[in-house]
């Protein structure tokens, strides 16, 4: 067992979903469509992008599963009414967070060494103390396996390696050179948390980020739509292939994708599938929908009190939407607009960001 797979044990840092690496030059939109392929890009340019925030209008939706795929905790649906707000169009990307930690000298959860007295509150009593090297400060980062492996262990593909966090994706040795419009990643809730603050913004609800990945649409599945590459046609930046260990990358990407490489949704959105999985503000509970009662309207949903995954019982999780670059549908299918991820709070990965929402002005 490789120290890697011993760290995401100990650690007890599940993230059901994907991620990447391998393909360290940022491919343009130009020469990421491959010939036998349509992939769906945008004329947009990343830069004209970032910072811009679009209005996402009220409404009323059905919340939660909408398709055979969907996991016991997209169950049951239920009538949710949000009201407007504004929302970054893009995923905050290595750029932005350079400047906010420019200004603020911010050090993110990655960088910092473990305390073993607050994680060991998260673990089964008597887990012994890891060797303190692997408390050093890093992160998780998507390897590929060989050949197939089983699906039901993440410990795989994950592994945790020192040094690793939002300036050094891949660990040691690697940069944001060419990087600096893909999404910033290995970012914890409590780092989005920070930035948003900054920013003048806040992280989404569950419920907001649901309503406005349909981009006008009714119960749809995708935001494009209900179909997932029909006639070969690609709409997002995920896994093409056999998931963890042949990408086939027909959508010209083996890990992050500048924002704005591909169309957006219907209100001006982009990368609400994939590209990296994106933190909401809300606690996870895997029966948070069966609070609601399905014949009355929940109005703007903050998420349960308490925080319950039977999975880990003892971590506390926020939600993350979206799926990334690793979400192929042989796995978690987290590019479908209901599906609900969670992930400790102190926890990252090299496929985890983040955008923020605004209040509309009163
Ligand atoms: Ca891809
Ligand atoms: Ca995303």
């Amino acid at each position: 067992m490789k120290n890697g797979i011993l760290v995401l044990w100990v650690l007890g840092m599940v993230l059901s979903c994907q991620s990447d690496q391998k393909k360290n030059s940022a491919t343009s939109p130009a020469n990421a469509v491959k010939a036998e392929t349509k992939v769906n890009l945008s004329d947009a340019q990343p830069e004209d992008l970032i910072g811009k925030m679009v209005e996402i209008p009220s409404g009323e939706f059905e919340m939660g599963a909408n398709s055979d795929q969907a996991d016991p905790d997209e169950y049951p649906k239920h009538t949710v009414r949000v009201d407007g707000f504004l929302m970054d169009v893009t995923e905050v990307t290595n750029k932005e967070f350079a400047e906010f930690v420019e200004q603020t000298g911010y050090i993110t959860t990655a960088e910092q060494d473990i305390d073993w007295e607050e994680m060991k509150t998260q673990l089964p009593p008597n887990t012994p103390r890891p060797d303190p090297e692997l408390l050093r400060a890093g992160s998780l980062v998507f390897r590929p396996t060989d050949g197939p492996v089983p699906l039901n262990n993440p410990g795989y593909w994950w592994e945790w390696t020192t040094g690793a966090n939002w300036r050094q994706p891949l660990g040691p040795g690697s940069d944001l050179e060419g990087k600096e419009y893909h999404p910033v990643t290995h970012i914890s809730w409590e780092d989005a948390k920070a930035y948003a603050q900054w920013a003048g913004k806040r992280l989404p609800t569950e419920a907001e980020w649901e309503w406005a990945a349909m981009g006008g649409m009714s119960n749809s599945v995708y935001p494009w739509g209900n179909e997932l590459d029909r006639d070969d046609e690609i709409h997002a930046n995920y896994w093409q292939g056999g998931f963890p260990f042949n990408n086939e990358e027909k959508d010209g990407f083996y890990l992050t994708a500048p924002v704005g490489t591909f169309q957006p949704n219907g209100y001006g959105l982009y990368d609400m599938s994939g590209n990296v999985w994106e933190w909401c503000e809300d606690l996870y509970h895997y029966e948070y929908y069966q609070e609601h009662d399905p014949s009355e309207i929940v109005y703007n949903p903050r998420g349960p009190q308490t925080s319950f995954d039977p999975d880990e019982p003892l971590i506390p999780k926020r939600v993350l939407r979206g799926g990334s670059f690793l979400c192929n549908d042989s796995y978690c299918s987290g590019y479908r607009v209901s599906r609900r991820m969670k992930g400790d709070m102190k926890s990252s990965y090299n496929h985890t960001g983040f955008r923020c929402v605004r209040d509309l002005p009163r």
